[in-house]
């Protein structure tokens, strides 16, 4: 391990659309999209706080095509919201009390990242809660991604690209993206360098439910 980073109550996990058509199978399967799963579920435990994000999308989203190219604007269906292949992936321990971020559900709208949803505030979410840096997971590294990694830069916090729990649609895009996120201030970090400080942050509710002073 070359340095640690030890995780605390101002950290959250971001676990980007580990679902089933960006899987091997799947409608638009990421090369060994599958094998970020078992990387993320080690790493939960060792945060308090986690995001899910999906792609939710309609069945006629502005980004299908029936000829897809497999870039920007032009994919085979995939996520559609209710189907199979917008389900988890299989094995993925998703903690009961993270938060799920749905995107892409607007028809008419292109939304990879997850800060960029109309209905929930993340940002907003997050800084309430005093979180201060991200640790970035899941698919693909090209394209969702890269977009809520840019956009948590661009609000303001510590953002760390973890390697080795996410993977790319194609080299080229993947190589231009991992430059591009460096140069926004992007921290790569590997998974073993992530290290549990046993710090957890406070508690949203109390035992019946209803909400603490933040
Ligand atoms: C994604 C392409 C289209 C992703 C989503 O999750 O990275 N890529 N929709
Ligand atoms: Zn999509």
């Amino acid at each position: 391990m070359s340095q640690p980073v030890f995780t605390g109550a101002r950290d959250a996990l971001i676990v980007v659309d580990v679902q089933q058509d960006f899987c091997p199978g799947g409608s638009l399967a990421v090369p060994d999209g599958d094998t970020v799963i078992p990387v993320i579920n080690r790493l939960i435990p060792r945060f308090g706080r986690w995001v899910f994000t999906r792609d939710w999308h309609p069945p006629d989203h502005v980004s299908f095509s029936e000829h897809p190219e497999f870039k920007d604007g032009s994919w085979p269906p995939h996520a559609v919201q209710g189907t199979p292949g917008a389900q988890w992936c299989p094995g993925l321990e998703m903690p009961m009390n993270a938060i799920l971020v749905s995107k892409g559900d607007d028809p008419r709208r292109e939304a990879y990242s997850a800060f960029q949803v109309p209905h929930f505030d993340l940002e907003e979410f997050l800084r309430s809660r005093q979180v201060e840096r991200l640790f970035i997971t899941g698919l693909a590294t090209d394209y969702c991604v890269r977009q809520t990694t840019l956009d948590a830069r661009a609000a303001g916090f510590t953002v760390f690209l973890v390697e080795d729990a996410v993977r790319g649609v194609s080299p080229e895009t993947t190589a231009a993206a991992l430059a591009e996120m460096e140069a926004a201030g992007v921290i790569r970090i590997r998974s073993d360098e992530i290290v549990d400080s046993g710090e957890r942050p406070p508690a949203d509710y109390d035992e019946h439910g209803e909400p603490l002073p933040k």
